[in-house]
């Protein structure tokens, strides 16, 4: 049954399969608690409801008796640093800059599932991302690979570019060895890191990361990120760059994981000019659009405040008077980095006398001055 899964799946597409039992993963409870009680999660509340399941397989489904893990490579053709350089343009992690991993996986994990179920009395369910289940510690335990410094599943074979899927199974399948940690003495990961996310090795503080704060958080990014932020507009890929095991990488070989070439480096002009239809019709299908249109004009916004381009300039500016709150308040800081205070209070005197959204305000009193604004102590948010 094992070696017939195991065919199947690579004829599907997946570039490692390997099983584990769900009771091979004692020490998770207390590492998922410790973790959330650190509030590592910031706004993903859902990390926490039924953090019973997550940690263990046979609180989700008591009939479970092994886990079929998966891997599919979405190795970038290119390496994904060279394009920070370029501040004109917005860099996209390279998972999103392909058709939604969700959908790909879930189709093929749905189809496997079916060819093991048609087998006998066996049960299934399919999982890829979004349910109540660790899926690195889980591959880890299989022996797909080994959670990195960076806390994302390295493959001796392929690299840290991996996609994870599993299925729980009611089938007695033969389980695999864990894999050991090859990261040694290195540090790169911990070092590539523009925001310090890291409190130490093997741990990640969500809240400080650029792939939550541009792709999970909800309001205005926290200023201490913005600058550090640069040009990375939807996810971020250093500390996975910078891995040495990636030189046994290889790009994707899964045709509808195929990079898109218009995600690949993006003109910010182009982007900031996005309105909510024009939106939707470029992201559809990518795991883009997850953000909607208000977050990911933030994103932009604070991209070409870090740009220094002077062309940019009437971009911002006219974000100034968009209908979100969102995108005002990252306009303001955008034209505060690129054309000083003296340009903005002229500016205020045009877009921001009527705001009055306490956000929006903030972003010119930290621009101009507190209380240039003429707002009253009260009136702060
Ligand atoms: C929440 C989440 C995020 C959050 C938090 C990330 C995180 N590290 O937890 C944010 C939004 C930041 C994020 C970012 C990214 N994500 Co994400 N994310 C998830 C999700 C939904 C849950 C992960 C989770 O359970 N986190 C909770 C923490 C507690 O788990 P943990 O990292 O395993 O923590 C372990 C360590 O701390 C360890 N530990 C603690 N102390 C010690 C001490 C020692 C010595 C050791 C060895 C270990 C250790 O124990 C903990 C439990 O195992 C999974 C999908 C899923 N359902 O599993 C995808 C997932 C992890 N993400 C994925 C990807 C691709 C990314 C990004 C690369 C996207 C991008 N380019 O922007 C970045 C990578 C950032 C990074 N360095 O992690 C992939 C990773 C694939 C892989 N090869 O591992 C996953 C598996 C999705 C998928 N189906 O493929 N993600
Ligand atoms: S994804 Fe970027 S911000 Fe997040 S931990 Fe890795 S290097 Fe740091
Ligand atoms: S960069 Fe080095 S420390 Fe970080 S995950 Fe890769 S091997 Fe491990």
């Amino acid at each position: 049954m094992r070696r017939l899964v195991e065919a199947r799946a690579r004829h599907l597409g997946f570039d490692a399969v390997r099983v584990t039992r769900p009771e091979a993963l004692s020490n998770l409870p207390e590492r998922l608690s410790a973790w959330l009680s650190s509030g590592a999660q910031g706004e993903m509340a859902w990390m926490a409801e039924r953090s019973d399941q997550r940690a263990d397989p046979r609180a989700l489904w008591p009939e479970v008796r092994s886990i079929i893990m998966l891997g599919m490579n979405y190795g970038p053709e290119s390496d994904p640093l060279d394009l920070l350089a370029r501040r004109e343009r917005g860099a996209i992690a390279a998972y999103a800059q392909r058709r939604d991993y969700h959908e790909v996986i879930k189709g093929k994990l749905k189809e496997l599932g079916g060819y093991l179920s048609a087998k006998g009395d066996v049960r299934v369910k399919v999982f890829v991302d979004t349910a109540p289940v660790m899926e690195k510690p889980l591959a880890a335990a299989a022996g797909l690979g080994w959670q990195g410094k960076h806390t994302v599943l390295i493959s001796r074979e392929l690299g840290n570019w991996l996609l994870l899927g599993a299925i729980y199974t009611s089938a007695d399948l033969a389980p695999d060895a864990p894999e050991i940690d090859h990261c040694g003495s290195c540090r790169r990961c911990l070092d590539a890191c523009p925001t310090n996310a890291f409190p130490a090795p093997y741990q990640l503080d969500a809240r400080r990361c650029i792939s939550y704060l541009t792709i999970e958080h909800a309001g205005p990014i926290p200023a201490e990120f913005r600058a550090p932020m640069g040009n990375r507009i939807f996810g971020c890929d250093d500390c996975l760059a910078v891995c040495p095991w990636n030189k046994f990488a290889e790009t994707a070989r899964e045709a509808r994981l195929a990079a898109q070439a218009d995600l690949a480096a993006p003109p910010l002009a182009e982007l900031v000019r996005l309105d909510e239809a024009a939106f939707r019709q470029r992201f559809s299908g990518t795991p883009i659009k997850r953000t909607g249109r208000d977050r990911f004009l933030r994103n932009v916004l604070i991209a070409i405040g870090n740009s220094g381009e002077p062309g940019l300039v009437p971009e911002a500016e006219r974000c100034l008077a968009d209908a979100s709150p969102l995108v005002r308040a990252m306009a303001v800081w955008a034209c505060g980095r690129l054309s000083g205070r003296s340009a903005c209070s002229g500016l205020f005197k045009r877009f921001g006398l009527g705001e009055t959204d306490a956000q929006v305000l903030a972003e010119w009193d930290a621009v101009l001055g507190e209380g240039r604004t003429g707002r009253g102590e009260a009136e702060r948010p």
